[in-house]
């Protein structure tokens, strides 16, 4: 990488200082094939940094969208029972906090496979769903979602509204973080928003990442990291304002962001970005004991599961996730250490993990290999698993949570 060409993906200053690095890394959704394993797997550098103008955490690799996101891409959201529940609250609030009926229109970017749309096509709100990635797109159209097969952006905002759609509510979630060209992204968002009309966009937060040690949520999908300071800014440039903000707490913590055209911010986004000053949110120094933090418990892991295995044990994984990829690699853990990952998703089970080539099976494997611990990388469901897992651990199986520092459940 050559880091003299790197500029902010927001204010496009060079004012770039490393926070994390992770080294080089393959694509965290780039599952494989049994096929794939005698091939050579592509890795990209993964460097983290703060921008000092405009404090902005993002890394500073782009690999390309349709690389990422467009065939094969295993991610289907509604594999997560706790995901579709916090979904259809979102859904459900802002048909009542909006007065949303049969005349309005809502779109959703990133709408994957229709787990939130299809709350609005329920009580016959119209509604519209755009995504890259083809399978998703295919299970959203089956299940009655409308949805639009390609990337979002200001071209193609231009078209929709030229062809008289403009939305009451656009809905964006885990996907401004993942947008290479934010800014077009935003243009877009604003070219089709209604007069009166509200943007809702869940980031994750970088609060919760850096103060919970979340580093496996860093990987090549993500490009920035947001505070509530850094996307007022970045929102600002493009005529949009953050209006409401709200912690939730979904995918380890997250900002749900509403955003209208004009200035009209209440008390709970004047009370975060007064919370983030006093914090430092906005300062390097606030990152800089992070990679410390990150290193310490890599090592930490690994002399415990290396004693585990010292010991005899046998070891699984649960969830093939994203987050999963970065940590099984940045850790160094292979199928010597990890017998099999278990994941729910039948599109990821018989595939390997990226980078490390462990394979991935469906959950019932724990009961009939009986492994003594799983390695928990789905930990943000850790709740929901656990629970699901309940006679894996009456029959005397144990789970490991990773992070912030690995505990035993
Ligand atoms: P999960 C995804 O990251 C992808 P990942 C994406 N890049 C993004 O931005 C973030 O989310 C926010 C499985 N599972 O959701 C399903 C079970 O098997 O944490 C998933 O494969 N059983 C768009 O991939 C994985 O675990 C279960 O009971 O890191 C969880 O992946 C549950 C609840 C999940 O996201």
């Amino acid at each position: 990488m050559d880091r003299a060409k790197s500029k902010c993906r927001s204010c496009g200053s060079r004012n770039l200082q490393t926070v994390l690095d992770l080294g080089r890394t393959p694509l965290a959704d780039a599952l494989l094939t049994a096929d794939d394993l005698m091939k050579p797997e592509p890795v990209y550098p993964l460097e983290v940094a703060f921008c000092a103008d405009c404090s902005l955490v993002q890394i500073l690799e782009t690999v390309p969208p349709d690389v990422l996101f467009c065939r094969h891409y295993p991610y289907y959201s509604s594999f997560s029972d706790e995901l579709l529940r916090h979904s259809r609250e979102n859904a459900l609030e802002l048909i009542d906090s909006r007065g949303l009926n049969d005349k309005s229109l809502v779109i959703e970017i990133a709408s994957n496979d229709g787990y939130l749309l299809k709350n609005f096509v329920e009580k016959n709100i119209p509604c519209m769903g755009v995504d890259p990635a083809e399978g998703p797109a295919e299970s959203a159209e089956k299940i009655g979602v409308p949805t639009l097969c390609g990337f979002f952006n200001h071209e193609l905002a231009r078209q929709l509204r030229g062809v008289g759609k403009r939305a009451d509510v656009i809905i964006a979630n885990n996907v401004l973080a993942h947008v290479a060209d934010i800014n077009g992204f935003l243009d877009g968002i604003r070219i089709l928003l209604k007069d009166g009309g509200v943007a809702v966009i869940e980031v994750p937060y970088v609060r919760d990442l850096v103060d919970n040690c979340e580093f496996d949520t860093i990987y090549h999908e993500h490009l920035c990291y947001f505070s509530a300071t850094s996307v007022d800014s970045l929102l600002r440039s493009h005529s949009l304002y953050l209006n409401k903000v709200k912690r939730v707490p979904i995918h380890g913590g997250s900002l749900r962001l509403f955003i209208g055209l004009r200035d009209e911010p209440d008390e709970t986004v004047t009370w975060l970005l007064a919370e983030e000053r006093g914090k430092g949110v906005g300062e390097f120094s606030y990152y800089n004991d992070f990679a410390i933090k990150v290193t310490n418990i890599r090592e930490g892991l690994k002399s415990m599961l290396r004693s585990l295995k010292d010991q005899g044990s046998r070891i699984a994984a649960y969830g093939a996730a994203a987050k999963g990829a970065t940590l099984i690699n940045y850790v160094g853990l292979d199928n010597g250490t990890i017998d099999f990952v278990v994941d729910r998703n039948v599109h990821k089970q018989g595939k390997f993990m990226p980078g490390k080539h462990i394979p991935i099976a469906s959950p019932e494997k724990l009961l009939t290999e009986m492994p003594d611990f799983v390695l928990l990388l789905a930990w943000n469901f850790a709740e929901e698993i656990i629970r699901q897992q309940e006679e894996y651990r009456s029959r005397g199986g144990k789970f490991i949570l990773p992070i912030p520092e690995w505990k035993i459940a």
